[in-house]
């Protein structure tokens, strides 16, 4: 805390020094507000992996930081996972998890690890695909129905993104009716940039966000619209298209398509303020995103992008263009943002409507915290950045604690609350 203290003290020096050039501050001299005791300097200090590149409005990246006042407790609530990929509350406590390789199993309220479910089709578990998301019907506790995300293994060796969905069985033991309810376009051999988040919206339609596959003769997929790549999908309960959805009326368009332009998205998440749906996604080096999705809309990649080709050069024609969208927050160098959730519980107020980012590559997890007048991030704070584990994914749970689940081989779920 005096370290902290220290920080502030500092900050509020440095804002009074630079409060009469306004005009020319930028995200390394943010304007801190002397009468907030929780504003500190941007948590971000590396050196940026694109120097030359510009946000396009102020706070678009590296906003001043900030730092929890409750006193958080981090708690291992569950160890023993392979690989946990997804993670969903069920109506009795306990935890139904997805595991990359190809498994569900369940976690009770108290933390055991259960066996693994039967009846899960075989998976592609190579690159970040596998066995991704897992989500419960909306009407779980009458239908049992469970959906999840995932690459199947296709001919020639090849990977497709697919949702299955079925029925748990009443001892949990087993799937029943396993049925894929949804098959991407374009199998392929390249095992990176899966994607495949999922998400409820109070409707019961269903989102998913692929990625584009990562090499550059397939990646360009994400601006077409007769692909499945890089797109957010919006379907029903059986996979159809949505009543709705933009291209439903375009020729050689998928009519399931929602969103385009996106590269690894692995994060979605309906703001509770504005009822907007968010998204994250993977950048190249550097140019990790957040953005605010709106159907039809273009969010830009390969054509634009913050961060570099791996190569070191400009991806496509930089980082702005007119039909795209900007992102509204992104993150230079690279976190490696996963599965994201915002805050709605009570144990930790100051937390309301926060929304909290998994970091794989980051090994912590981000707290935003936003004006939702503005649509902007205005606070960034890193939790968990002493345990050094790849964050995955994120849920609330009914203690009004966050869990949050480590991609690793003897992945864990971690309780963090009070
Ligand atoms: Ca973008």
């Amino acid at each position: 805390m005096k370290l902290a203290h220290i920080i502030f003290v500092a900050s509020i020096v440095l804002s009074i020094v630079s409060c009469h050039k306004s005009d020319q501050d930028d995200d390394a001299n943010p304007v801190v507000n002397p009468t907030d005791t929780t504003t500190l300097p941007p948590v971000e200090t590396r050196p940026k992996v694109a120097p030359n590149q510009q946000p396009v409005f102020e706070g678009q990246t590296r906003v001043p930081g900030i730092q929890t006042q409750a006193d958080i407790q981090v708690s291992t609530f569950a160890t023993g996972l392979n690989r946990p990929s997804g993670l969903a509350f069920m109506p009795n406590g306990n935890i139904i998890i997805s595991e990359r390789p190809g498994s569900i199993r369940i976690v009770t309220s108290s933390g055991s690890v259960g066996s693994t479910i039967a009846n899960v089709p075989a998976v592609r578990a190579q690159g970040d695909g596998g066995l991704l998301d897992v989500k419960l019907d909306l009407d779980f506790a009458s239908t049992r129905l469970v959906f999840w995300s995932y690459v199947e293994p296709s001919a020639g060796n090849t990977g497709t993104n697919c949702i299955a969905r079925a029925r748990l069985s009443d001892d949990e033991t087993a799937f029943e009716n396993v049925t894929v309810i949804y098959r991407g376009t374009s199998p392929y051999t390249g095992v990176n940039h899966n994607g495949s988040r999922m998400l409820f919206d109070n409707n019961g339609l269903l989102y998913c966000a692929f990625g584009e596959r990562f090499d550059n003769g397939i990646r360009v997929q994400a601006q077409e619209l007769n692909s499945s790549l890089g797109k957010i999908i919006r379907i029903n309960k059986d996979g159809s298209a949505a009543a709705g959805n933009p291209y439903l009326n375009t020729p050689d368009a998928r009519p399931e398509i929602y969103s385009l332009g996106h590269r690894n998205p692995q994060g979605l998440a309906f703001n509770p303020v504005t009822g907007e749906l968010w998204e994250s996604e993977h950048g190249p080096q550097a140019g990790d995103e957040i953005n605010i999705i709106n159907p039809g809309n273009n969010y830009g990649w390969p054509v634009i992008s913050y961060g570099l080709e791996y190569n070191g050069s400009v991806v496509g024609n930089g980082t702005q263009q007119s039909g795209m969208e900007q992102p509204i927050y992104y993150w230079d160098p690279a976190i490696a943002p996963s599965g994201m959730i915002f805050y709605t519980g009570s144990l930790i107020p100051e937390w309301q409507n926060n929304l909290f980012v998994a970091a794989l590559a980051g090994t912590h997890i981000i707290r935003l915290v936003l004006n939702n007048t503005t649509h902007r991030v205005i606070k960034e704070e890193r939790l968990l950045s002493t345990e050094n584990r790849r964050i995955r994914h994120l849920a609330q749970g009914s203690d009004g604690a966050i869990y949050a689940i480590t991609d690793e081989t003897n992945g864990r779920i971690y309780r963090i609350g009070i």
